[in-house]
């Protein structure tokens, strides 16, 4: 562990090394004098000496720390310092630890620890910041009660639980020093108040910078939303008398659940119609959820060690993902998720960067943050409660949160209470989170005498570290349809345990139409052989929505597939399916727009690769384009009328039905725009009064290639506003054509505006390009380099984000000898540059072998 001892910490850490802390902490006192480059921190810190320890050895984790002085018990510690840590000689009994140090937020960029943002003041900690802030012993299952003093000219300070007044804060709930928070700065408010189900009133604020107050009303109402949900769905109730989110531009991911004082990233949070689209406002609102649902799945439980980060992250994503599915609708969610899942998580789990939903060794976990971790975590509860069922999955979960409050857990005691409560023995499904990879599983079907029969096998591909894999539980929803596209059997859930399952259907009349993995019951890759006919029939059919997409989706996937391998025209079925979809007035708007979106150009390079074909981007880009172009000439006499209903009128209004009207109202201007030179789009963008609207049409213009002066003038009337600013920034290298994107991007990084110490700016530009795949892999290799130079840079200031961006290289042995050698050169340059952080030398390291 990395807690030994700092002379002789391995590179590597391993969950089966854990031993529990030497001492454990009751109370933490901290005085900060905030000072832009000199802040000294002054802690008082109860310690006492943990009886299931194994040794005694006193160790506190420190970085980038001046230490002034230290004692215990009043005495001269005598300390031994190092880069990592302090030990000194402590009492086999409980003892005060005092120290003070001095630290530097003004020149810290790595944006962990306590920072700088536009002159404000503000801490990330999560995973190991707190060791940036002072000596302490920074790991999860070490839980204290927080009294913070704060001192400086700062109009508003603030920290974690209840305001004592004087920039003096206390929090009543002992928590881990990754929940630790601090905020100061010329802040003002957007207050409100909620009344919690026991009758409690808690005092709620978004604190912003003063130009951003008319951005607070939706956030604020979604907290709202969330913490009457969690009452009325998981029967969880906010436990301070104060909630505080504040709004910080620079921030290395979407947000952080800090106790009572969480700590978003502007574009996390700040919404207004005008400066926000649709997808903004729900993303906004799932995130907000999100980090207020910390608060039980998180903070009042947390984790026993970082190894243990999918039982807080897994956890709280199923919770906001069935928040927002009961927000807005159930259907459309479960699609964008597994849009989402598809192009992230199988994405990595089918790469070198594979690795278990709780991983068992890491070098730096701060590139544990995946979406393996988050989003395969969410499935894999998803999956628990379809195999309990309901009520045993809300029954499990009380006797969570009863039995293990207040304590720092693992996924051990987490299965332990459905265990419990169901009297099933979950050993098998444990696999879920040991196992890498996305399983394959085939699907055979046989009939005869009225016994429809399925015939499942699963495999796992090796991932590195784990050659072989055992069968797993996968719950497999199947619903059964007759010729005339009604349901012939309810649906049902097939638990397929052993590497051969077969499941029979009794007493048909006729050989049915399966629907197989409904809902996307299980994070797998389905194997099924599934004529166009069946898939077209489907998707016209299907009485379960996420499958009724999923037959297009395949449809599509097929018809692009065979333009790339066979030079094949688009074919007729398909543009005759979307046709259907298109006229089927009882379908949901935002339905028909995801129908339209066809498979992205990584999701096709995937397939290809799977079937063994070299994927390349280039015609993949191709084909893109004439299969968009065919669609809209297919659709040419109705896209006007769907357009024209489509347009929403009366004020603005983030809610899902307007927002659908809106996403298949630009499906359909985006087709339009192929047909009528960008007419409609000009119009659209000089006359929108929000948004959603505005930037539809400017991509659609960029994409036609007479976005231009659209752009200039975008431009000119968003300068001032740094999140619009970023969108601009995005837009063009994502509409830049083919080797265009890379020379846009570049030419970006010389604007004025770009500012690559802020993470989103420079995600707007480079995680554009990465996004942009035929652009990135244009064949003379000139985005892999200008990434690679970039990451550099990045690297020098900001590790994290610079980590995390290097997956855009992930995917490397996919694509031909040529690309692969530049992607190999690049990655190999990145490796060898001096002085290069520990985070982006462990992703670029595994991305190579
Ligand atoms: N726990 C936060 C995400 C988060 C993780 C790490 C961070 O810095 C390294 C920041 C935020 C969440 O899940 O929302
Ligand atoms: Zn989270």
């Amino acid at each position: 562990m990395k807690d030994a001892s700092p002379a002789n910490a391995p590179l590597e850490i391993f969950l089966s090394d854990y031993t529990p802390p030497a001492y454990l902490v009751d109370t933490v006192e901290l005085v900060f004098k905030l000072h832009p480059t000199a802040t000294r921190v002054i802690s008082k810190i109860a310690f006492r000496p943990n009886p299931e320890a194994m040794d005694r050895t006193f160790y506190l984790h420190g970085e980038q720390l001046k230490l002034i002085w230290a004692k215990i018990d009043g005495k001269d510690a005598q300390a031994k310092v190092t880069d990592l840590g302090l030990t000194a000689q402590a009492p086999d009994a409980p003892f005060i630890f005092e120290a003070e140090v001095e630290i530097s937020p003004q020149t810290n960029t790595a944006l962990e620890g306590l920072y700088m943002s536009n002159g404000m003041y503000c801490t990330q900690c999560e995973a190991e910041g707190f060791r940036k802030i002072t000596y302490y012993p920074d790991r999860p299952d070490v839980m204290g009660v927080f009294t913070v003093t704060i001192e400086g000219d700062e109009k508003v300070k603030l920290s974690n639980g209840n305001d004592l007044g004087g920039g003096k804060w206390h929090d009543p709930w002992p928590k881990p020093a990754y929940l630790f928070a601090l905020v100061a700065g010329d802040l003002v408010n957007h207050p409100d108040t909620f009344t919690t189900m026991s009758g409690k009133e808690v005092e709620l604020n978004i604190w912003v910078r003063k130009g951003d107050l008319n951005k607070c009303a939706f956030g604020m109402d979604a907290l709202k939303r969330s913490m009457k949900w969690d009452e009325e769905v998981y029967g969880r109730e906010y436990d301070l008398d104060l909630f505080n989110i504040v709004a910080v531009d620079d921030f290395n991911m979407g947000a952080m659940e800090n106790k009572g004082l969480n700590i978003f990233n502007s574009s996390a949070v700040l919404a207004s119609p005008e400066t926000s689209t649709d997808a903004n406002f729900e993303r906004i609102e799932a995130i907000i959820a999100h980090e207020y649902f910390h608060n039980w799945t998180g903070n009042r439980i947390t984790c026993r060690d970082w190894f243990q980060l999918c039982l807080k992250e897994g956890l709280t994503v199923y919770r906001d993902s069935q928040f927002t599915a009961d927000e807005r609708s159930p259907a459309v969610k479960r699609i964008e998720d597994v849009i989402a899942l598809r192009a992230r998580q199988f994405r990595e789990d089918n790469g070198p960067l594979a690795h278990p939903v709780r991983p068992e060794s890491f070098v730096e976990i701060n590139n544990f943050y995946t979406a393996t971790v988050y989003e395969k975590g969410a499935e894999v509860i998803g999956m628990l409660k379809t195999l309990i069922g309901d009520e045993d999955y809300y029954k499990g979960c009380d006797l969570y949160f009863t039995r293990h409050d207040g304590q720092a857990c693992t996924i051990e005691d987490w299965l332990a209470c459905f265990e419990e409560v169901t009297g099933r023995d979950l050993t098998q499904f444990k696999l879920w989170y040991s196992q890498a990879g996305t399983p394959r599983v085939g699907v055979k079907e046989a009939w005869k005498d009225g016994t429809y029969t399925l015939t499942f096998t699963q495999h796992t591909p090796p991932t590195p570290g784990q050659d072989t894999k055992d069968p797993k539980v996968i719950p497999i929803a199947v619903g059964l349809l007759n010729d005339a596209g009604e349901e012939v059997h309810a649906t049902r859930i097939c638990e397929v345990t052993d590497e051969v399952h077969a499941f029979r259907f009794t007493g048909l009349d006729a050989k049915p139409v399966p629907s197989i993995n409904r809902g996307f019951s299980a994070p797998i890759i389905l194997e099924q052989d599934q004529d166009n006919a069946t898939r077209a029939f489907l998707l016209a059919n299907d009485t379960d929505p996420f499958n009724k997409w999923e037959a297009g989706r395949a449809l599509a996937r097929d018809v692009m597939i065979r333009m790339v391998t066979e030079d094949a025209t688009p074919d007729q079925a398909y543009l005759d399916a979307l046709l259907a979809v298109a006229r089927d007035d009882t379908l949901d708007p935002a339905f028909k727009a995801l129908v339209f979106s066809t498979p992205s150009a990584d999701d096709i390079a995937q397939a290809l690769f799977d079937g063994g074909v070299t994927p390349d981007p280039t015609k993949i880009y191709h084909v893109t384009q004439t299969l968009r172009q065919s669609v809209a000439h297919a659709m040419q006499d109705t896209l006007p009328r769907i357009y024209a209903e489509m347009q929403v009128d009366g004020p603005f209004s983030p809610d899902a039905e307007a927002a659908g009207k809106r996403a298949w109202g630009n499906v359909a201007l985006s087709l339009l725009t192929r047909l009528d030179g960008g007419a409609q789009a000009r119009a659209q963008f000089e006359s929108a009064d929000n948004m959603t609207q505005q930037l539809s049409a400017l991509g659609a213009l960029l994409r036609a290639e007479v976005g231009e002066d659209a752009s200039k003038a975008f431009y000119e009337q968003w300068k001032d506003d740094r999140l619009v600013i970023d969108k601009w920034f995005s837009m063009q290298v994502t509409y830049a054509k083919l080797a265009a994107a890379p020379a846009t991007a570049k030419a970006l990084t010389n604007h004025p505006d770009f500012d690559m110490t802020n993470p989103n700016r420079f995600r707007a530009v480079f995680g554009a390009l990465a996004g942009n795949t035929a652009g990135f892999h244009s064949p003379d290799g000139s985005g892999y380099a200008l990434l690679a130079d970039w990451l550099i840079k990045l690297d020098a200031k900001n590790p994290q984000t610079a980590a995390r961006m290097s997956t855009a290289f992930e995917t490397w042995k996919r694509y031909d000898a040529d690309r692969q050698g530049m992607m190999r050169e690049a990655l190999e340059r990145m490796k060898a540059a001096p002085n290069l952080s520990g985070d982006l030398l462990e992703m670029v390291t595994r991305i190579l072998n």
